[in-house]
């Protein structure tokens, strides 16, 4: 089977945007688009980059014409746009870093200490002084864009953990605007964040923010504890089960009391769209077309991922392999593809897992497959949407078997696919998603008989129940989608907490 590629909406630098005065600004580490070198003809050109963040916010600043402020993807050079510029109706705003930033902001802060962190350190995280000095520098030079970009009185949504502290610069620069933050990752229990030697920097950094909000209540809970013990603010609310009715935090700034919102905000996908788009005559004869180069197997498994530690790629492998050296599944009737998306490869954690994982499916396929019959297709590669739909469509069993996850897109888009109200979800407990998509073969990916049994249960799944099934989770995916998120935490956001009384000074 040969991947299509990738979607190619180019970018075309218009004359230079100003941007001052936009209304609502988004923050976040990348921008919606990464500059590729083109194939055919070696040119540089501006392309759509694929990820859960930019997937989950497109649909919602297309309709409101917003601007993006974010990192172009390459350490800085010549070819980083000075000025804000516009892609599809979309005014994107560049933060250019030193390849020196790269390392000790992204590389290093973000990505091996805050995502292991924040992720059960399934990997150790690792604490360097120079990485926090990066880390604080670059949020700077973020607040200082927004400042600079954002029109008086405008609505600021600062995005992930890579941004914690910009909320409260950002509020330094500019007092008047409306300020919020989401974390698209897991916020971790109180005992992994007390490791941090930074720790009262990091609660200070969210608590400039208006808004702050997670996908699970569990995350709001434990950012208000700490808050309350880390920085002295007082607990006006407890964080209640659902986003609509946030929990109430209040903050002593130099003269006043400030009152900052803590709430669950779980993501979603624009459900409707890729409904359609699996509907597509295209889609669906491509669907057919993947079976067809599969070999036509009884039973198609899927899993599509970053390759990253923490879906547990490594952990839906080895139950496979379990299965068929235990004859309980046979690869003459069952293959499995893997879509691993090419993710953070310069961070060392993520060097020697693609190594493990490769050499696992290395193995199962020596041990069970034929010549041009892989028992495991794996793909280190990003494809394009319509060829992603197509799989989601050909896939009898999808396999989303994380360690930890903040949600989890890729299950709400299978489920976003199955309109034929066939194929089944096998689903991690520990991802986001798992609290909503209840109708999932659940899973603990720590217990591998588990694991096993469920993708055994989905595999023989009868038609009736695979529709029972499939019809509740599509209930709840097409209800509560991307606009249904963003709609909720930026009008929680619009409903500010009024300023209260004056900070009493103790002589
Ligand atoms: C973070 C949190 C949270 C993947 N491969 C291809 C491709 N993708 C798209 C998927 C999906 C997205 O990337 C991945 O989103 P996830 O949610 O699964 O995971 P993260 O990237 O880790 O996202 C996560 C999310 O933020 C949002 O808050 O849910 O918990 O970790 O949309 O479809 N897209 C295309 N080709 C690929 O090969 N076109």
């Amino acid at each position: 089977m040969r991947p299509q590629p990738m979607d190619a909406a180019e970018a075309t630098p218009g004359p230079q945007g100003t941007a001052a005065g936009a209304g609502l600004v988004v923050v976040a580490n990348r921008l919606p688009v990464s500059l590729e070198t083109d194939g055919t003809d070696g040119g540089r050109r501006w392309r759509r980059s694929p990820g859960g963040l930019v997937n989950a916010l497109e649909p919602f600043l297309r309709t409101h014409r917003g601007a993006w402020v974010g990192w172009t993807g390459t350490a800085a050079d010549d070819t980083t746009p000075a000025h804000a510029w516009h892609h599809d109706e979309l005014l994107l705003y560049p933060v250019a870093l030193t390849a020196d930033e790269v390392d000790g902001f992204y590389e290093g802060f973000s990505n091996a200490t805050l995502w292991p962190l924040y992720h059960d350190v399934i990997m150790p995280p690792r604490y360097r002084r120079s990485w926090w000095d990066a880390y604080v520098h670059v949020n700077r030079k973020f607040a200082q864009a927004t400042a600079d970009i954002s029109g008086h009185g405008a609505t600021v949504w600062v995005q992930d953990y890579q941004l914690q502290l910009v909320p409260a610069m950002l509020r330094q620069l500019r007092p008047d605007l409306r300020i919020g933050f989401f974390l698209h990752i897991p916020f971790p229990p109180v005992e992994l964040f007390m490791q941090v030697p930074w720790r009262t920097e990091l609660v200070r950094g969210l608590l400039g923010a208006d808004l702050i909000g997670f996908h699970r209540p569990g995350g709001a809970r434990n950012f208000q504890w700490l808050a309350r013990r880390l920085a002295g603010v007082r607990v006006e609310r407890a964080v209640s089960d659902v986003g609509d009715d946030p929990g109430l935090l209040s903050v002593a700034e130099p003269t006043a009391r400030r009152g900052v919102k803590v709430g669950a905000f779980p993501i979603s996908i624009d459900a409707a769209g890729l409904d359609r788009l699996a509907r597509r005559a295209d889609v669906r004869t491509r669907a057919e077309q993947i079976r067809a180069e599969l070999g036509n197997p009884r039973k198609i498994v899927l899993g599509v991922d970053r390759l990253d530690y923490t879906k547990g790629i490594d952990i839906r492998l080895r139950a496979l392999h379990e299965l068929l050296t235990e004859g309980r599944v046979s690869a003459d009737s069952t293959t499995m593809v893997q879509i691993a998306t090419p993710s953070r490869e310069r961070v060392e954690h993520y060097l020697r897992m693609r190594e493990d994982i490769e050499r696992t499916v290395g193995r199962i396929n020596g041990e069970f497959g034929r010549v041009g019959r892989p028992a495991v297709h794996y793909l280190h590669t990003s494809v394009g949407r319509e060829e992603l739909a197509a799989l989601y469509r050909a896939a009898d069993v999808m396999l989303v078997t994380p360690l930890r996850d903040g949600m989890n897109l890729v299950a709400k888009e299978y489920v976003a696919c199955r309109y034929d109200l066939q194929g089944a979800l096998v689903l991690s407990e520990f991802a986001g998603a798992a609290a909503e998509l209840t109708s999932a073969y659940q899973v603990n990916p720590y217990h591998l008989e588990e694991v096993k049994s469920g993708l055994e249960q989905a595999l023989s799944v009868t038609p009736d129940e695979a529709g029972r099934r499939m019809s509740a989770l599509r209930e709840q995916v097409l209800t509560h989608d991307v606009g249904h998120w963003a709609q909720s935490f930026l009008s929680a956001l619009g409903d500010r907490p009024p300023a209260e009384e004056p900070v009493r000074r103790t002589a």
